[in-house]
């Protein structure tokens, strides 16, 4: 099992930020910007390809989440939605999850 696994059965502790039917939201324990914030779906998924087996409404649920956690958090001034996908894309946690990035002017490319 995942790590993020264990912190959506609630094995592993960590402070909630959103939560709903179909994703919960928590803070990266390694933020790279002042806001950091990783949105995992309640229906497992590897990574952003395994949606492909996914219905689109699922995804969308998904989407709908992601948003509402920005929504959430207020993200006038902008923000980047981040989805690293397998070993070239940077991925270290194989369980699907976004990383929200904010509160500073980030940079381009991101590499
Ligand atoms: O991002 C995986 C991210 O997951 C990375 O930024 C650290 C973060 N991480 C790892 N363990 C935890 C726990 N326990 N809580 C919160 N955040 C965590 P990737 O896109 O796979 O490189």
């Amino acid at each position: 099992m995942t790590i993020f696994e264990k912190i959506l059965h609630k094995e592993i502790p960590t402070t909630i930020i959103y939560e709903d039917e179909y994703a919960l939201a928590f803070p990266d324990i390694s933020p790279q910007t002042p806001i950091h914030i990783l949105v995992i779906p309640k229906q497992k998924a590897r990574n952003f390809s395994d949606l492909n087996q996914w219905s689109p409404v699922a995804i969308g649920e998904y989407m709908h989440s992601i948003q509402k956690v920005i929504h959430h958090l207020n993200l006038t001034d902008g923000y980047r939605i981040v989805f690293n996908t397998g070993d070239q894309g940077g991925q270290t946690v194989d369980y699907l999850h976004a990383h929200i990035l904010a509160g500073e002017t980030l940079g381009w490319p991101p590499f």
